[in-house]
């Protein structure tokens, strides 16, 4: 990513740098402490949405240091100096004519001004500020009082921020953000500033940001931020976790509560009917559903991702005061294990035949957009697909909701994407990731849409030191949740892969007749079988085929079959399946195309205005791959679910 930095590359780092220091010294690699329950409302609890239109100003100053040295915080940013509108959530790439904002690096400020009823300024109360996500590095002042700094993009952080609204009420209250781009090669994912000195060629203080995967570092305050309000003594987590036999199911749960240790706690676990079906209390215990609806994939059941409520009633005395607090956790019951030839859900045999997506969208960039969440997941049920990996970095709690509530299968991805440089390897690169699988875990644990974690993907897990650092991060994230099992992606050779013995399920990438023999799709027989052949061999271990895929401009047609062409990715799509359909009744136990639909990414002489892998276009048109896709996914939906054939037609149109 090229941008010229006025002035100022060395002082943009120099700046980054010493903040990301400042937040490992406060605690912030102590790991992610206390719960993050998605915000929801309920009688004791109030939410505002903070979207819509914020103002923005990007430090386009030497060292891009101006805000702090000038401490925009500590007033309307609109009186230091010219502000812009702009979006939340969105990149803020994108919403402009302005290609330096397009390819900006450094540190942008926003700022929103929100009135609080007055009834949140009570002193048994909490007021939270929660942001979905925000990309890079955040930190965020309220009513020029700093409130939290964040690291990673793609997960939730949030701030009590009773104190300082209910301390000095200032009307209205002033949210600023100061958001930094910048990847470090101890950054999730990792990238590195290179200054180009040649003064020949570049012009003084030119730079550029590497980076190591194939999408936009799109930036900006990607999903929604709200104000929450709780209790004082209220309910900060709730686990759950589910086993199941065929007349009963166990939902065992754990709550915690902050504010008091002086409080009860009742609990009931409610159908979709509205009728309680199991009652418990305490702050961990077990609740028994005699003849349980289970969480169904889609396409698996006639009625997929069926999920209970449990309702969680707190109540503490506080200050001669009956606190209560209210928390209503949907629940879905099904279970997950793996053998050395198959992924079981509930028991039964689970294919995967599904897509890897992307956040990524015209002009809003990353940032969540309802009706294309909607459409893409019209489009995924139309195409028959069961499930997704989240390439390559956690998606919106907005989106995971959804694949709760239908049925989508999910791997889930932490940002560990372009693990290349041998200091990405190091400890301080370790002790980053080990938090981001903890805040992921901590976001992600009762969903019964995630099935499995995935540490990285295309790491040079060849490198010595990844053989330590893939076990001491897997083992990690097993003992956070040992419930799920876990994998990461890979491209590396069988052979000299040091990652690949501490993950449950091999997960490969392979772009035969692309990336390797181009246009010569006669190989992929034989160097696929081989492929599968070779990781079987070596680790007994089931297998998911995590990507593979070949780019196609929309229109462009050519038989014989030639790169680019729509024909020519079908036919390696047939290739491949032919592969896939001797492999999967042995030991191959999943198919994820790459990629749903066409996505942005850095500029090079490979892209055409971003990747075209997509059986979608950017804008989710179908190319002929999409119904080629649609056809066997179908068919293998068909051949291995036991829903009537009613209920699958019926399932087509929706
Ligand atoms: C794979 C990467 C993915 C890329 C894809 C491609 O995992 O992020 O977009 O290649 O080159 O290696 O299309």
């Amino acid at each position: 990513m090229a941008a010229a930095a006025p002035g100022g590359a060395a002082g943009l780092c120099r700046l980054l740098l010493p903040l990301l220091a400042a937040v490992t010294a406060a605690g912030g690699s102590r790991g992610a402490t206390g719960g993050m329950l998605y915000p929801r409302e309920s009688p004791s609890r109030e939410l505002k949405e903070l979207g819509g239109v914020w103002s923005f100003r990007a430090d386009f100053s030497p060292g891009r240091a101006a805000g702090f040295e000038q401490r925009w915080y500590r007033r309307p940013l609109r009186e230091t100096g010219p502000v812009i509108d702009m979006p939340v959530p969105a990149s803020f790439n994108d919403i402009t004519q302005d290609p330096n904002l397009e390819n900006y690096i450094g540190w942008v400020w926003y700022e929103k001004e929100v009135l609080l009823p007055q009834r949140w300024l009570q002193d048994d109360l909490r007021v939270v500020l929660r942001f979905g996500s925000a990309h890079y590095y955040s930190v965020v002042w309220v009513n020029g009082v700093q409130v939290v700094e964040h690291e990673g993009g793609h997960l939730p952080f949030e701030a009590d921020i009773s104190s300082i609204v209910q301390g000095s009420p200032q009307i209205p209250c002033r949210i600023t953000v100061a958001l930094n781009n910048t990847l470090t090669p101890h950054t999730l994912p990792p990238g590195s500033i290179e200054y180009m000195n040649d003064r020949t060629r570049y012009p003084k203080n030119y730079f550029v940001q590497n980076i190591r995967f194939d999408f936009f570092n799109y930036a900006g305050i990607h999903r929604p931020v709200v104000l929450y309000t709780t209790p004082s003594v209220y309910i900060d987590d709730i686990t759950v976790t589910t086993t199941s036999s065929e007349s009963v199911a166990k939902v065992q749960y754990q709550v915690s509560v902050v504010g008091s240790t002086l409080y009860s706690l009742s609990l009931s676990l409610r159908d979709q009917e509205g009728r309680v079906v199991a009652t418990g209390d305490g702050p961990a215990g077990e609740l028994k559903v005699p003849n349980p609806n289970l969480w169904w994939p889609y396409l698996m059941h006639e009625n997929p991702g069926y999920r209970y409520f449990l309702e969680v009633k707190m109540q503490a005395q506080a200050n001669e005061a009956l606190l209560e607090d209210i928390y209503t956790l949907p629940v879905g019951i099904r279970t997950v294990h793996v053998t050395s030839t198959q992924f079981l859900i509930n028991g039964k045999p689970f294919y995967f035949h599904g897509v890897n997506k992307h956040e990524d969208a015209d002009i809003r960039g990353k940032g969540l957009d309802w009706a294309l969440i909607v459409k893409d997941f019209n489009l995924l049920r139309w195409l028959g697909a069961n499930s997704f990996r989240t390439s390559h970095y956690p998606y919106a709690e907005e989106i995971m909701d959804l694949c709760d509530a239908y049925g989508i299968v999910v791997i889930d991805e932490c940002p560990g994407v372009g693990i290349k440089m041998p200091e990405s390897f190091g400890n301080k690169s370790l002790q980053h990731h080990l938090v981001v699988m903890e805040e992921l875990i901590r976001r992600d644990k009762n969903r019964p849409s995630v099935v499995m974690w995935s540490v990285a993907n295309e790491p040079a897990s060849e490198l010595s030191p990844a053989a330590y650092y893939f076990k001491t991060l897997i083992a990690h994230t097993k003992a956070l949740d040992p419930t799920r099992p876990v994998t990461f992606v890979s491209d590396t050779n069988y052979a000299v892969d040091r990652g690949a013995p501490y993950v449950d399920v091999i997960c490969v990438n392979s772009y035969f007749s692309w990336y390797h023999d181009p246009g010569h799709l006669e190989v992929i027989p034989l160097q696929l079988t081989a492929q599968f052949e070779n990781w079987y061999k070596t680790y007994q271990k089931p297998i998911i085929q995590s990507e593979y895929g070949a780019d196609s401009v929309p229109g462009l047609h050519s038989d014989p079959p030639l790169m680019f062409s729509e024909e020519y990715q079908k036919a390696m799509l047939r290739e491949y399946h032919s592969v896939f359909d001797k492999k999967r009744k042995e030991y191959v136990i999943g198919e994820l195309i790459w990629n749903f639909a066409d996505f942005m990414t850095n500029q090079g002489t490979t892209r055409v205005l971003g990747n075209k892998k997509g059986i979608f276009t950017r804008q989710r048109q179908p190319k002929s791959a999409a119904f080629v896709l649609r056809e066997r996914y179908w068919k293998i939906a068909n051949e291995s679910s036991c829903l009537p054939p009613i209920m699958k037609s019926h399932i087509l149109f929706l």
